[in-house]
């Protein structure tokens, strides 16, 4: 199938970059967003995300004319819809995936429909998401076929393509992976292989729509499951008085073992997110990965009690000390190593709860970001690592940015340390 006009439909962490991409094939790209200041930014060759290398590709794209970007979906031969699918409260559950972003798309693009154009969602979506997709559109195209009631002769092709890039490597991971093509029949999953084929020098496996969700949300649940495993071990290990960072060093010599780390908890969009997506259509099936999901979200408060223990201890060794005079540290608040994103982290919510708590001063060093975000840290100061290093009385290691990891264990004056990621301990 020959696509001349692509339109991407979501110009957030996935749509922008991958609209991007697509336009350095030289292909004509209409990047779709309801956010005006987006569009305006993109419009000007500027990005409105962070990501590396991003900039240089829109800007390339923007000024070469190959991409442009609106408010509304504009006629096109495919169309990438990639929308957040955040989670919704609903009958007591408050993990149920919320398809508003994806229902509000896909009537957005079905009145400029046209007979043979194809529509991928890559939104990660529970399973059924897409073929739910096609019936609202077929709603409001009665004029059109679709794959659910014509099979391999409709008018509109619709597959679901789950992205699967790393945030930090966007750009090369799109062009570089596999990807996982499941169309509602043989010709959609044909038509959206011709369409990534632009790009993507990875292989396109093709497969069910079902399959292709169920795909996605396995991914990042096989992580989740194994962090929590790594994380279920750490806080094991710290009861019987070993060292989980050694422990797990010594059962990967193995040949067939192969353990995650553990960390403070499990952050970012995704992989805290989708195992919920499983759980919420199957909660009497999905045990194992409902309770990774619970022992990684309750490893932020175990650090937070290990501080607190911490911080205890350094008072019945000073008793001349009150907590108000105690220095403590936090090293790091990003959600995983060496990025300047603080959404979902546990090690900024942790760093919250010891700064909300704490009567003494509370030290934070980041040195990804310039300020510190408002609310519960606005009580704490953002140093060097110099300055923490020499006055915390408590530290508390978050985040293993590539900085802390160089920081050579003479310059840790305290022997009260937390080190949530092994980066200072044997
Ligand atoms: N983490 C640990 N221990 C580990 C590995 C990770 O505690 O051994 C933590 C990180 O610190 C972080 C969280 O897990 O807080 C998630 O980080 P990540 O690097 O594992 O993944 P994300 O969320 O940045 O991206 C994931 C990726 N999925 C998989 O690796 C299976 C990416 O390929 C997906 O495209 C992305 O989710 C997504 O968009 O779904």
């Amino acid at each position: 199938m020959e696509f001349n006009t692509i339109s991407v439909v979501g110009l957030g962490y996935i749509g922008l970059p991958t609209a991007a991409v697509i336009a350095s094939r030289r292909k004509n790209v209409i990047g779709v967003d309801v956010n005006q200041h987006a569009v305006d930014t993109i419009n000007n060759g500027d990005i409105h995300i962070v990501e590396p290398e991003l900039d240089i590709v829109v800007h390339a794209a923007v000024k070469e004319g190959y991409l442009r970007a609106a408010t509304s979906p504009e006629p096109a031969d495919a169309f990438l819809i990639a929308v957040p699918t955040p989670f919704k409260a609903e009958n007591g559950n408050e993990h149920t995936p919320d398809l508003t972003y994806i229902e509000s798309a896909s009537k957005a693009v079905a009145p400029v429909l046209k007979q043979g154009d194809l529509v991928i969602l890559e939104s990660t979506s529970p399973v059924g998401a897409t073929e739910q997709m096609a019936v609202w559109m077929a709603e409001l195209r009665p004029d059109l076929t679709f794959p659910q009631t014509h099979g391999d002769e409709s008018d509109i092709r619709i597959a679901h393509c789950p992205e699967r890039v790393l945030p930090g490597h966007v750009v090369r991971e799109l062009v570089e992976n596999d990807r996982v093509i499941g169309g509602m029949t043989s010709k959609c999953s044909q038509a959206a292989t011709d369409l990534y084929k632009i790009f993507v020098e990875g292989e396109c496996i093709t497969t069910t729509a079902r399959t292709a969700e169920m795909a996605k949300l396995t991914e990042n649940s096989f992580r989740d499951v194994n962090i929590a495993f790594a994380n279920e071990l750490s806080i094991i290990c710290d009861k019987l008085d070993i060292s989980v960072w050694e422990l797990i060093r010594l059962a990967n010599r193995h040949p067939r073992v192969n353990i995650l780390q553990p960390g403070p908890g499990v952050g970012g969009h995704c992989i805290a997110v989708d195992p919920w997506f499983i759980v919420s259509e199957t909660p009497d099936e999905a045990r194992l990965i409902r309770t990774a999901r619970e022992v990684n979200d309750s490893k932020p408060q175990w650090v937070v009690d290990k501080v607190n223990e911490a911080v205890g201890k350094y008072l019945s060794e000073n008793f001349d000390k009150t907590a108000k005079d105690v220095t403590i540290a936090c090293f790091g608040l990003a959600f995983k190593p060496d990025i300047d994103d603080l959404r979902e982290s546990p090690a900024l919510k942790i760093a919250e709860d010891i700064v909300g708590s704490h009567p003494g001063q509370s030290l934070i060093v980041e040195p990804n970001i310039e300020l510190l975000p408002g609310g519960a840290l606005s009580r704490a100061q953002l140093v060097e690592e110099e300055e923490a290093l020499r006055t915390a009385d408590v530290i508390v290691l978050l985040v293993d940015h590539k900085g802390f990891k160089e920081i050579p264990l003479a310059k840790i004056k305290t022997d009260h340390l937390i080190d949530s990621r092994g980066v200072w301990s044997v």
